[in-house]
């Protein structure tokens, strides 16, 4: 069991996430260096000292964000991805054993409104399609926590322009050399790389996305056969498109030994397509998280689960998804599952 932990501007301290019931690893990142730079070892050296100090182990790394340039396959692209098996070998020299990333082109995870209130006045994120279709995101700051914030305005023009024109074929192509890069790097130091899928799993802005169903990711699997090309199964990401049957991927999937991280989270699908976050509980949502944690127990699961966003709670404010109280209550409420699919598989 993990959490997020943002480092030194994370308003929520490790003595907190310490306490929350079977706890045990930090899920952190060296936010303070653009893509395409090795990190420094002094600040992977802090979070590991940070992480043990408060009785924690920092051995997942979310993210090591690709540079747009390697997703382009630009002239430097070779380069930049030296640097990136750097950062995979430095990551493992500190301890990490799974490091997360996305393939998105520009825009991470994306919502149309952050704090929606539900009836019991608790705010969460959706994504309502007549929102997405009029959102413009150069005029608009639809900025979310873990993306890359430091393009210019006219830079998100021009990497829009560019990836309409590589389009989906040209993305598999950048992804399949960087895949045959990394993972033999990610195999010597003993780490699990685990690709996010995209969220939502569709084309957004007029720009491909490939990571986003049954039929992409087993292809994604393929591209080197390796434990160490794995991953990080996002269950909200996934489950926000009725193409994607959740609890049978992550059956499939974990069979294989290809999940190293579980990120889950409740979603409700809307009949227009549109999605809300929701808490973690099945009744709440379109997955049943029942099914999805047996899924897990049957197969014999033994990577990395964290509660994925949550949503603000008693009177909580803070980073959009990454509160405190309601990831805590996903925490327990996924321990409780674990427990009981666990015990059940003994009787
Ligand atoms: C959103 C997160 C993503 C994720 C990246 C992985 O809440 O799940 O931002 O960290 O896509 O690279």
């Amino acid at each position: 069991m993990s959490f997020r932990w943002y480092g030194a501007d994370d308003p929520i301290p490790l003595q907190y996430i310490r306490q929350i019931p079977n706890m045990r690893s930090v899920v952190s990142a060296v936010y303070d260096v653009r893509p395409g730079e090795v990190w420094p070892r002094e600040s992977l050296a802090e979070i590991k000292r940070q992480a043990e100090d408060n009785g924690l182990i920092f051995d997942i790394v979310e993210s090591v964000p690709v540079h747009e340039n390697i997703k382009l396959g630009a002239e430097d692209a070779e380069a930049l991805t030296d640097v990136y098996c750097e950062n995979i070998r430095r990551c493992a020299e500190y301890g990490v054993k799974c490091i997360t990333y996305n393939f998105m082109p520009v825009f991470d995870w994306t919502r149309t409104q952050l704090d929606k209130a539900a009836d019991d006045g608790s705010t969460s994120l959706v994504m309502y399609k007549e929102q997405i279709e009029n959102l413009d995101p150069l005029t608009e700051d639809i900025h979310l926590p873990g993306w890359d914030s430091s393009y210019t305005r006219d830079e998100v023009r021009s990497l829009i322009e560019a990836y309409s024109e590589l389009g989906e074929d040209g993305l598999w192509t950048n992804l399949e050399r960087f895949l045959k890069r990394i993972i033999p790097v990610a195999e010597e130091c003993g780490v699990r790389m685990a690709i996010h899928p995209d969220d939502p799993p569709y084309s957004i802005f007029k720009i491909p996305r490939i990571i986003t169903n049954e039929e992409n990711i087993d292809r994604l699997l393929g591209i080197v056969d390796s434990p160490a090309n794995s991953l990080c199964l996002c269950t909200g990401s996934l489950g926000s498109a009725a193409f994607n049957d959740v609890h049978k991927l992550v059956r499939k999937y974990s069979a294989m030994d290809r999940i190293a991280f579980m990120h889950i989270r409740q979603v409700k699908l809307l009949e227009d397509g549109s999605f809300e976050e929701r808490g973690h509980l099945s009744k709440n949502g379109s997955l049943d998280m029942y099914k999805i944690v047996k899924a897990l127990a049957d197969t014999g699961f033994d990577g990395y689960v964290r509660p994925d966003h949550g949503r603000m709670i008693w009177g909580e404010s803070g980073k959009p998804g990454y509160g405190l109280y309601d990831r805590a209550l996903g925490a327990a409420y996924i321990n409780g599952l674990f427990e009981a699919c666990e015990k059940a598989k003994e009787e």
